[in-house]
């Protein structure tokens, strides 16, 4: 990343200044109003699986405090509120009619945000399968994927006049690979094959879910995803590092965008993965309904990744993704992943905002004339309240400055950048982590419900009213 000083920039003046949430981690009220269990209520009720035992039961009950948390975001000068819809509440049994109860909570939120002016972005899809559909066969079965194409278009119809900014998934590679590679996501199986089915079903629901949109949707709206694309490093130049590094790549982003981009899984992936599976499950015409039109590209980016061929290498290799004896990685046996010097946040994940740059300049290259935006990006710290109620968070702000710095420079040399969502407006259920991992730039109370705004937030807020990037914090 080019690294000039520059003085305080601003950024154009529609840029979005969002948060981000997503609905099993913030909703709570999960036996309300018709709702049923998801694969994470499942998951996170079965001992073990979750850090002490914690469930998003209750979580930041938003659902009973939307009207206040709006509020705050307006307090925060938010300009745009990314949020998720949970399926089962909307269709309980992922099959048939939906629930209106449940899609007048999401109607009541985009009107609460439209009324101060905050720019509604819903998620389609962030991880909250219905038990039902899981008990089906889930993302393995292709049947999910047409089921999810019914449930897009469900609620496109009901609140196609209220949102225009629509994504279909939420970091499918998570879905796939952790909730059924490595078994520390919902629904907790660990089966390489099953992940690689499950990547090429959440493709195909990418695309039919976008044909159900476009269907039901006015002309105006934009419909896209959000991706966690991987930086991926070699350890060294080596031809082995490097190669390995082309296997991770392959795993971790191509086998997403060769589809969804090009409409065509790539031919190393395939290669790599045939002692596994000959991808059968792939059937005509399946890549090309994946190769859609986008209207926007999401980018999710905490921290890169730094690999090694490592043939002797029998232990488990954490890649940052969580404890297991299972790889979310199919086929990367002789592939070590490495912990790369300097910085780190809570989750242990190294604070490296050249990446987003590097994603940013890539993906703008890769898409070109796609517009995109930083759908999620922010650190976890073990924040807590001083004695006089002030939470102090320098070194978020430290991290928010970096990436916004990187955003600033990829927008530079080119990058479409539309807008930027903080991950995450508030503390909340972070998976396998419970509450132990606190993410927000609002402080939550999990015993009373209480918000706190966090230096970090006030610091975002000022860079949100006045679109200035200030000059690196002391
Ligand atoms: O909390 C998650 C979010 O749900 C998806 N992206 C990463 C975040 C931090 O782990």
């Amino acid at each position: 990343m080019p690294s000039a000083n520059f003085p305080p920039a601003r950024f154009p003046s529609d840029f979005l200044w969002g948060s981000a949430t997503a609905a099993y981690q913030v909703e709570g009220a999960v036996r309300e109003d018709g709702r049923t269990p998801s694969i994470w209520d499942t998951y996170s009720h079965t001992p073990g699986r979750t850090e002490n035992g914690d469930t998003g039961d209750v979580a930041c009950d938003h659902y009973h405090r939307r009207a206040a948390d709006v509020a705050l975001m307006a307090d925060l000068n938010l300009t745009a509120y990314r949020f998720s819809v949970s399926w089962p509440r909307v269709q309980p049994t992922g099959r048939g009619p939906a629930v209106q109860r449940g899609l007048d909570f999401y109607r009541a939120l985009a009107d609460d945000l439209l009324d101060r002016n905050i720019t509604p972005s819903l998620t389609l899809y962030h991880w909250d399968l219905p038990q039902e559909l899981e008990d089906a066969g889930g993302w393995p079965a292709r049947d999910t994927a047409y089921r999810f194409a019914e449930y897009a278009g469900l609620v496109a119809e009901a609140l196609g006049d209220r949102v225009e900014l629509w994504t279909t998934l939420n970091e499918p590679w998570c879905s796939a690979f952790l909730g059924y590679g490595s078994g520390v996501h919902a629904p907790g199986r660990t089966d390489p094959v099953a992940a690689l089915r499950a990547a090429h079903h959440l493709n195909l629901a990418h695309g039919l879910g976008t044909q159900a949109l476009r269907a039901a949707l006015p002309a105006r709206a934009r419909i896209g995803i959000s991706l966690n694309p991987s930086v991926v490093r070699p350890l060294t130049p080596s031809p082995q590092d490097t190669d390995a590094a082309r296997r991770i790549d392959a795993l971790a982003n191509r086998v997403f965008t060769g589809p969804l981009l090009q409409g065509a899984y790539p031919a190393d992936l395939l290669a790599d993965t045939a002692a596994l599976t000959d991808w059968s499950f792939v059937e005509p015409g399946d890549e090309a309904t994946a190769h859609q039109r986008l209207d926007m590209l999401g980018i999710n980016y905490y921290t890169p990744a730094v690999v090694s061929h490592a043939p002797d290498t029998t232990a488990p290799r954490s890649d940052g993704h969580g404890a297991s004896n299972h790889s979310p990685w199919p086929a990367a046996d002789t592939v070590a992943f490495h912990q790369p010097p300097g910085e780190r946040t809570e989750m242990g994940w190294s604070v490296d905002p050249s990446g987003l740059y590097e994603l940013l300049v890539r993906y703008g290259r890769e898409a070109p004339g796609v517009p995109l935006y930083i759908t999620e990006n922010g650190a976890a710290y073990d924040d807590k309240p001083g004695a006089d109620g002030t939470v102090h968070d320098p070194e978020r702000i430290a991290y928010l400055h970096a990436h916004l710095t990187a955003v600033q420079r990829a927008m530079e040399v080119g990058a479409d950048v539309r807008g930027y969502f903080l991950w995450s407006l508030m503390d909340n259920f972070e998976w396998s982590y419970g509450y132990s991992k606190r993410f927000g730039a609002v402080h939550v109370d999990f015993a009373t419900q209480v918000r706190t705004p966090k230096s970090s937030g006030r610091w975002y807020a000022e860079v949100a009213r006045t679109g200035i990037l200030p000059g690196p914090p002391a």
